[in-house]
């Protein structure tokens, strides 16, 4: 059996922070733990806009925190973020995610990330926090 705690992970490798600092990422599982999937918690901070695509990745994401809102950038539909929402982006889809306070996201990966993903290359952009 697998088990980590949150002193396992920070300050490793598995904390990763976005370079434009609107995320912070702990992952609990990767490829390499043979799992199948990764696992993530992933902070998304306040009054950050971030556009995300995982072209590779099939992605779902569990609120557990926070609230903000997520917009389909092809079908513009907009969705509210709060504790105890869910959201799989099943056909890849590409993303704006806002958050209106901290978001505590529960993220999982098919395939599973192996933890060296260059974010651009593996289909993830940033906008310019306002
Ligand atoms: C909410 C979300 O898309 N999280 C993705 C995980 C994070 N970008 C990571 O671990 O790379």
């Amino acid at each position: 059996m697998i088990v980590k705690n949150l002193e396992d992970i920070i300050n490793t490798d598995r904390e990763i922070y976005a370079k434009n600092k609107n995320w912070r990422s702990r992952r609990y599982l990767l490829k390499s733990d043979g799992m199948g999937f990764s696992f993530h918690e992933t902070t998304i901070f306040a009054g950050s806009e971030t556009l995300i695509w995982y072209k590779n990745h099939l992605e779902a994401v569990f609120c557990v925190g926070g609230e903000g809102e997520i917009e389909l950038t092809e079908s513009g539909e907009i969705f509210h973020i709060k504790d105890g929402m869910m959201y799989a982006l099943n056909n890849n889809d590409r993303h704006l995610l806002r958050a209106k306070s901290d978001m505590r996201m529960i993220c999982v990966f098919n395939p599973p990330l192996t933890g060296k993903e260059d974010h651009d290359s593996n289909g993830v952009y940033s906008l310019i926090k306002e």
